[in-house]
């Protein structure tokens, strides 16, 4: 076999493959958007990409938000003072918190494939779940209108 008609192919077939990504959201005490946040706060990637939810400050978690996901995607739910790793393969937004410090707002969303089809759901639970906070309240909105 010439060495060209096996590498040309290999070589083009690079371009064809886009790599997962890995990303690393930090759940800070205090952050630049104040305090108990995920940082960032809005993270836009493609499918199959993942984010490591990295227990910067101790007592935090991420887990997903119920009505905050894409149809047929997994939820997820750290553990306290933990880090997470979080596979996106179902294109959407998707919204999470930390369990302890959601009235405080803290919480986060994911937009993965430029997908928004679920964006009316998720405005109506980012509404209810507003109502709970007792800080930072305008943080869902601002979140959600960045995406
Ligand atoms: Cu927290």
């Amino acid at each position: 076999m010439n060495i060209k008609n096996f590498l040309i192919p290999l070589i083009l077939s690079f371009n064809l493959f886009t790599y997962a990504e890995n990303y690393e959201v930090k759940m800070l005490n205090q952050g630049s958007e104040g305090y108990m946040v995920f940082e960032p706060s809005v993270l836009k990637i493609n499918k199959g990409d993942s984010v490591t939810f990295v227990a910067t400050d101790a007592a935090h978690n991420s887990a997903s938000i119920e009505g905050m996901i894409p149809p047929g995607a997994s939820t997820w739910n750290g553990n306290l003072s933990q880090d997470i790793t979080v596979t996106f393969d179902v294109e959407g937004l998707y919204g999470y918190q930390c369990t302890p410090h959601a009235m405080m707002a803290m919480v986060g969303v994911i937009e993965v494939g430029k997908n928004k089809s679920n964006l009316e759901s998720v405005k109506a639970t980012a509404q209810k779940i507003k109502a709970t906070f007792v800080m930072n309240k305008d943080r869902f909105d601002s979140y959600l209108s960045q995406l």
